[in-house]
């Protein structure tokens, strides 16, 4: 890709010198509500030009460690099954290049491919997932890959850490209450105003090798009102970064995403807080200093 406007970041690292790939997955076929996070990926790029390069919370560039942003996925006429599979694929070949890759959805199904990649290559991973939806119906509007299906798909390959949660349907409460074996467990909001250490309760319930799955509904629409089912009362800027900031210091974060980003059109505070948030993210990964 020559058109540097296409790069996060708008630096062109080449692939075999950048630690960390950004995959582009603008699929959007399932989403129940509002329509357009297809467009996620291109406006989370767009908008990360305009980032300062020295990140200043952690007194780094972050940049220094290469980044290397891929030319965005061929997935908008696949069905799900074929979409989920183009992901799998394209996520394996840079993991096995030893590449850390982060996707921007693209609705959320586009997880689940990606996790059965790192699944493959980290037996013992676990999911942290960031959410106001569970996301565990085990089939929606006649799909077993709907978006509101992806941490149920996930659940059936690994462990998932649920946080912010603050929507879901009485399948999902029914499913939760009689898990046998506890892959899921769920920080919802309600926890989170009751518990102080509730930062601690996610960690520790995540395995050594933690994949990061963000759906932007998790915080606040009235920090975030881009995204297509928003939900009120979401977590806030620093709330969700102390959790993730946390969890990269104690865990291996081997990868993440950043999904349902649904552009609206004239307002780039969205589109650009989801682009600081996957430099800040990178930041926490790859500290530069000891
Ligand atoms: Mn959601």
């Amino acid at each position: 890709m020559d058109d540097k406007t296409k790069n996060f970041i708008g630096l062109d690292d080449e692939l075999k010198k950048a630690k960390a790939a950004i995959m582009q997955v603008p699929y959007d076929k399932t989403t129940t509500y509002i329509h357009g996070t297809s467009l996620g990926p291109a406006a989370i790029l767009d908008a990360s030009k305009y980032l300062e390069l020295y990140d200043d919370e952690l007194n780094q560039e972050t940049f220094k460690i290469g980044i290397h942003t891929m030319a965005p996925l061929d997935v908008e006429k696949l069905s799900s099954e074929e979409m989920v599979e183009k992901v799998y694929l394209a996520t394996l070949e840079l993991l096995k290049t030893g590449k850390f890759p982060v996707m921007l959805g693209g609705e959320h199904s586009v997880s689940v491919g990606a996790v059965k990649a790192f699944k493959e290559m980290h037996p013992n991973i676990s999911v942290l997932h960031l959410d106001a939806h569970n996301d565990l119906r085990d089939e929606y509007f006649g799909s077993k890959l709907n978006h509101g299906c992806a941490a149920r798909r996930i659940s059936e390959m690994c462990p998932v850490v649920q946080v912010g949660t603050r929507s879901m349907s009485k399948e999902e409460k029914d499913f939760l209450a009689s898990q046998q074996d506890g892959k899921v467990k769920t920080i919802s909001v309600y926890d989170i105003l009751d518990t102080p250490m509730w930062k601690d309760k996610a960690t520790n319930n995540l395995t050594e090798n933690v994949y990061i799955s963000i759906d932007l509904d998790v915080f606040d629409p009235a920090i975030m009102p881009a995204v297509g089912t928003p939900e009120p009362g979401g977590l806030g800027w620093y709330e969700a970064l102390d959790l993730l900031k946390d969890v990269s210091k104690d865990r291996k974060v081997v990868g993440f995403d950043v999904v349902e980003l649904c552009p609206i059109k004239g307002q780039i505070a969205s589109d650009f807080f989801a682009a600081k948030l996957v430099y800040r993210l990178l930041g926490y990964v790859f500290p530069t200093k000891k």
